[in-house]
C-alpha cells in the first residue's frame, strides 16, 4: 500500500515510517520540522540527538535496505499538499502533523495561536487534499484520549447512545479537554465527522493516551534511528520524564495529589495499532473511533513503580509532590472502554518491571546528556 505519513519526523512518525516500510509498504514521510524548531526555541531539546529526516532515511536504507521517501514542507500549505498527493497518490495516510504539546499550547497567545492555526489548518488541508486528489484514501488521524477529559461516567469508544424524552440517537461522546492543544483535537474530530457525513470520507480517529519508550526493532539497529525522546516539561510526557528523573537523581515530579489517571501504551503498541488501522481500513462514510491505550494508572502508582524498580537498580529514586502547574482533576473516576483495537488484533505490551528496568538501563547510557534545568515545570495553566 502507498502510505503517506504526515509529521514523519516526530516521536511517533519516524518509528511508524520504519515499521511500515519494513512491512513492505511504499512509504513517504512529510514534515516541516515545526517540533524541532519549537524545541530549540524553548530549550526543550531531546535527550539523544536525532539526525534530520533525509539523513535518517539514508541510514535506514543502508542498514535495512528499505526506502523511505522524504518531503520537507508544511501541511498548512495547500499547494505543497496538492503536489505531494498528485505525485504519491496515497492509499492510506497517517496524520501526525500537529503541534503535540499541551504545555506549549498554554504558554501565551503566540503559542496558543500557533497551535490552533497549525493543527486545525493541517487537518482541514488533509481533508481537502484527500477529497480533491485522492478520494479513496483512508485517513488515519491521531487524536487523543484527552479529548474526553475525565468525566464522572464511563468513557465509551468515541460514540454514546443518548435517550432524551423518549427518543434516542447515537452522538459523538461528550468531549471536555484540559488544554488548548487537546481542544484542537476535539475540533479536528468535529471537522472530520462533518466531512465524513457530507463527502463520505473513510476516517479512523485514534484516541491515543500518553506513549512511552523509545526502543523498537528498527531503532535497535543504530542509535541514529531512535525517535526524539523528550524529558523536559514541554515535550516530555509522564513516563519518559520519570525515567530520566530517576536516572538523573531528581525526585519524581508528581503534580499535585498525583491521582491523575490516564491510559498509557508502549511505543511498540502504537506501531501495532497504526498498522492495524491502515491494513484494516474502515469504509467510505464511516468515522471509526478507537481508544488507543493498553492500561491505566495514576501518576502516583507509576511513580511508586519507578521508585521500586529504580532502587532495585541502585539509582536512589524518590518521588516528590510539587504544585500542579495544570488545571486538572487530581482525584477522579476514570474508566474508558478500549476493546476496538484488541478486536482488530492488538496484542498489548504491558509495562512490566522488566520493561521498566530495560528502559532505565538504556537511559543510563545517556545520563551524561541530561540537563537537569529542563525538568521542573516552566508553564502554568493560570499564567497568561
Ligand atoms: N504529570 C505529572 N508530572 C509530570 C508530568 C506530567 O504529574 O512531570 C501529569 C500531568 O499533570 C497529567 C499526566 O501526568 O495529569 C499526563 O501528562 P503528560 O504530560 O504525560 O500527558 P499530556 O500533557 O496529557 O499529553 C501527552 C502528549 C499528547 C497526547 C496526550 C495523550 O504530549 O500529545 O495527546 O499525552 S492524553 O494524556 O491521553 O490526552
Amino acid at each position: 500500500m502507498r502510505v503517506l505519513i504526515l509529521g514523519g519526523d516526530g516521536y511517533l512518525g519516524w518509528p511508524t515510517a520504519m515499521h511500515m516500510a519494513k512491512l513492505g509498504h511504499d512509504v513517504m514521510v512529510v514534515d516541516n520540522y515545526l517540533r524541532r524548531n519549537i524545541a530549540r526555541d524553548t530549550s526543550s531539546e531531546a535527550l539523544m540527538a536525532t539526525p534530520n529526516l533525509d539523513k535518517r532515511a539514508e541510514i535506514f536504507a543502508a542498514e535495512m535496505g528499505y526506502t523511505i521517501q522524504v518531503e520537507i514542507g508544511d501541511c498548512c500549505d495547500m499547494r505543497f499538499m496538492e503536489r505531494i498527493f498528485k505525485d504519491f497518490q496515497p492509499e492510506s495516510l497517517i496524520h501526525y502533523a500537529e503541534q503535540p504539546s499541551a504545555p506549549y499550547s498554554m504558554m501565551g497567545y503566540k503559542e496558543a495561536s500557533l497551535t490552533f492555526d497549525n493543527n486545525l489548518k493541517a487537518t482541514f488541508n488533509v481533508i481537502w487534499a484527500v477529497t480533491e486528489f485522492a478520494p479513496k484514501c483512508h485517513i488515519v488521524k491521531l487524536g487523543t484520549m484527552g479529548e474526553y477529559g475525565c468525566p464522572n461516567i464511563d468513557i465509551e469508544e468515541g460514540w454514546i447512545d443518548i435517550e432524551h424524552k423518549g427518543r434516542s440517537q447515537k452522538f459523538l461522546y461528550p468531549r471536555q479537554a484540559g488544554s488548548l492543544y487537546h481542544t484542537t483535537k476535539v475540533l479536528d474530530t468535529d471537522l472530520l465527522w462533518f466531512y465524513v457525513r457530507t463527502y463520505g470520507l473513510a476516517v479512523t480517529d485514534l484516541m491515543q493516551g500518553p506513549v512511552y519508550g523509545f526502543v523498537t526493532p528498527e531503532t535497535q539497529i543504530n542509535d541514529a534511528l531512535l525517535p526524539n525522546f523528550h524529558y523536559d516539561d514541554i515535550f516530555g510526557t509522564l513516563v519518559n520524564r520519570f525515567l530520566v528523573q530517576a536516572v538523573a537523581g531528581v525526585p519524581l515530579t508528581v503534580y499535585g495529589q498525583g491521582g491523575q489517571t490516564r491510559g498509557y501504551l508502549n511505543l511498540n503498541d502504537t506501531l501495532q495499532c497504526v498498522q492495524l488501522a491502515v491494513e484494516k481500513p474502515t469504509v467510505a462514510g464511516d468515522l471509526r473511533i478507537l481508544n488507543q491505550f493498553t492500561e491505566t494508572f495514576s501518576v502516583n502508582d507509576f511513580a511508586d513503580r519507578v521508585v521500586s524498580v529504580g532502587n532495585q537498580m541502585g539509582l536512589g529514586v524518590e518521588k516528590k509532590s510539587i504544585i500542579n502547574p495544570r488545571k486538572e482533576p487530581e482525584d477522579h473516576y476514570y474508566n474508558p472502554a478500549h476493546s476496538g483495537l484488541v478486536d482488530l488484533g492488538l496484542k498489548p505490551t504491558l509495562l512490566t518491571d522488566d520493561i521498566l528496568g530495560e528502559m532505565l538501563t538504556k537511559v543510563v547510557e545517556y545520563k551524561h546528556l541530561i540537563q537537569k534545568d529542563m525538568i521542573l515545570p516552566r508553564v502554568r495553566w493560570d499564567d497568561k
